[in-house]
């Protein structure tokens, strides 16, 4: 397998549970490189983008007011891009199953997830599950200038009138 790419979330539960360091020390296990990192409060726009196939399933809308931060005290989520051999699979090894109540109890999820009352899988951590849904995910999450290394192809454009805020003089 070649150098693939992946996105990984730490979802608002894996923030509330203090569990940002002992994540990041499970992927560092893999020697995989950290492309792009950063916290985001999550919109509804961009968990609506991010879980669009889910669109209509029984959980989808506990599964937004999850990934938004309504379900927990913090409203943020970390997400990381990872590069490497193999960077898909070796990520989604450590995470374990979907389910966190099958997932092996030495995977992130075995260890740390739950199913809540509602039926929804509380479980920690999103990452990608194929070449095209991360590029898909990246490009979704992160600009071109938030990672250190230029991994698709990329084109100027020039936006008149537009605003940014920057740090004041
Ligand atoms: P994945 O996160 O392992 O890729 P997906 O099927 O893409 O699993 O589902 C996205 C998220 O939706 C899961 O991580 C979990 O939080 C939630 N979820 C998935 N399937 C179910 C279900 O059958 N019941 C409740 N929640 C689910
Ligand atoms: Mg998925």
């Amino acid at each position: 397998m070649p150098n693939t790419k992946t996105l990984v979330i730490i979802k608002p539960d894996g923030i509330s549970k203090l569990l940002i360091g002992n994540i990041i020390s499970r992927f560092t296990e893999t020697r995989l490189e950290i492309i792009g990192c950063k916290m985001v409060r999550v919109s509804k726009e961009l968990a609506e983008k991010h879980y669009a196939e889910h669109k209509g399933k029984p959980f989808y809308n506990d599964l937004i007011d999850f990934i938004t931060g309504k379900l927990h005290q913090h409203r943020e989520v970390m997400a990381l891009v990872y590069s490497g051999l193999n960077a898909i699979e070796k990520i989604r090894a450590i995470c374990g199953a979907t389910n966190p109540e099958k997932a092996e109890p030495d995977t992130i999820r075995g260890q740390f997830g739950r199913i809540l009352e509602s039926g929804l899988m509380e479980n920690v951590v999103h990452a990608s599950d194929s070449v095209e849904s991360a590029e898909k995910e990246i490009k979704l999450w992160f600009e071109p200038d938030e990672l250190i290394q230029e991994i698709y192809p990329t084109e100027e454009k020039v936006f008149k009138n537009h605003k940014k805020i920057v740090w004041k003089e």
